[in-house]
């Protein structure tokens, strides 16, 4: 399944140009912004925003994989819902065509007939991403996994708040970014539809950093398959001393700003000076962990989504740490997750809907939850928060 890989990477890829062209034009971006309303709204934000790129980003992800992989095309679920409405009060299904053209021709329906804009983004949908997978080494990997054996979950735009607002940020080498453009990321994770277990994950960053000629985007992948486990991220051991958070006197955190005071204040006396942090972003606090710059990654509510988090998940898992449910491990006895055998206790799936909720949150990661790289340190933090909050 080394194909599923690079074509994941290759559609998020094509994913990124488009939230770039869609930034560029600064037109066509306020054209592009909707209100969304009802049972899919995230309760988290008072205004949550949807935009027209993520549909067709979705979208986009959607027919590339089936195209390819037509085993898998009624197991691709994402975060947003193909149904638009357009200025007029009309209701578009967005869906790419088979052209370019008859792509173009859709959108220009949703946007009110502005032939320009839909233009643009059909020209992005369509393009060939150009892709040099230099640092990947995906040519000899050999993934035991059978496209009919597998689901897939696409968060086409996180922090997308963070992406309608803009800020560009000066990125600090070895730090995380509080907020701005950089949180904004596209997450693709594939899953096994019998245990939910995550297998394989793609993060793309559109905006990672500028150059004259404009934004620069940065991708990474992981795959976690048994023994199988690859990573375009270096293991932890690999690592430089210095360019990681770990190692520095005590741990370090990142949370929402918005996380609970009793989580802050139970945690903040493990964290050594400044390494209680705050970020912008479900996948961009797990990508800090992937990449050491933060320990863990604490949420005590159920305000990410499966699209949140299957695809940074299995980077996690791919680099020898993973992601549980906080509620559960709060509730267990014990710290069984290191010990050979249990090592799944407690790491989140992604396979079963809470049948009770409704709207998105049939999809929550309803009892909040840590990411990890080390075990240890998941028990450290884990053990500090029982009976806090
Ligand atoms: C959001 C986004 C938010 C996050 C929230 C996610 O997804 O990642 O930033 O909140 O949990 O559901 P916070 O930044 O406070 O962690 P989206 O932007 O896709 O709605
Ligand atoms: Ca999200
Ligand atoms: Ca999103």
């Amino acid at each position: 399944m080394a194909d599923l890989l690079k074509l994941l990477l290759r559609v998020a890829e094509k994913a990124a140009n488009v939230a770039r062209v869609c930034r560029q034009e600064a037109p066509l971006f306020q054209l592009l912004v909707q209100e969304k309303t009802g049972v899919d709204k995230n309760k988290k934000f008072v205004q949550d925003f949807k935009t027209l790129a993520d549909v067709v980003i979705q979208e986009m992800i959607r027919h590339d994989v089936g195209a390819q992989f037509p085993e898998m095309i009624d197991h691709i679920q994402g975060e947003e819902s193909n149904k638009f409405e357009n200025g007029l009060g009309e209701s578009v299904i967005v869906t790419v065509c088979g052209t370019e053209k008859e792509t173009a021709a859709l959108l220009a329906t949703v946007l009110d007939g502005d032939q320009t804009a839909a233009t643009l983004l059909a020209r992005a949908i369509h393009q060939d991403a150009k892709l040099t997978l230099t640092d990947t080494g995906t040519d000899d990997l050999h993934i035991p996994l059978s496209p009919s054996d597998l689901g897939i979950w696409i968060d086409p735009i996180d922090a997308t708040s963070q992406y309608i607002e803009g800020r560009e940020e000066a990125a600090v080498e070895g730090r995380l970014c509080p907020s701005g453009l950089q949180c904004a990321l596209v997450l693709i994770g594939v899953y096994l539809r019998a245990t939910g277990e995550p297998v394989m994950g793609v993060i793309n960053q559109p905006f990672n950093h500028k150059d004259p000629t404009g934004w620069k985007g940065k991708h990474f992948w992981g795959v976690s398959c048994g023994s199988v486990k690859a990573c375009s991220v270096l293991r932890p051991k690999d690592r430089p001393a210095k360019t990681t958070a770990a190692g520095g006197p005590g741990l370090s955190v990142v949370m929402s700003s918005s996380e609970k005071q009793a989580v802050k204040e139970a945690l903040a006396p493990l964290c050594g000076p400044d390494r209680l942090m705050y970020a912008s972003g479900a996948g961009y606090k797990i990508l800090c962990v992937i990449l050491g710059l933060a320990d863990v990654y604490v949420l005590s509510e159920g305000s990410t989504f499966k699209w949140d988090s299957c695809g940074p998940h299995a980077l996690l898992r791919a680099l020898g740490g993973g992601m549980v449910d906080l509620k559960e491990c709060l509730h267990s006895s014990g710290s069984s997750h290191c010990q050979v055998g249990h090592q799944d206790q407690g790491e989140l799936t992604y396979h079963q809907p809470h049948t009770e909720s409704t709207g998105a949150d049939h999809w929550a990661n309803q009892g909040g939850l840590v990411a990890y790289l080390n075990c240890q340190i998941l028990h450290r933090v884990i053990g500090e928060l029982k009976g806090k909050f």
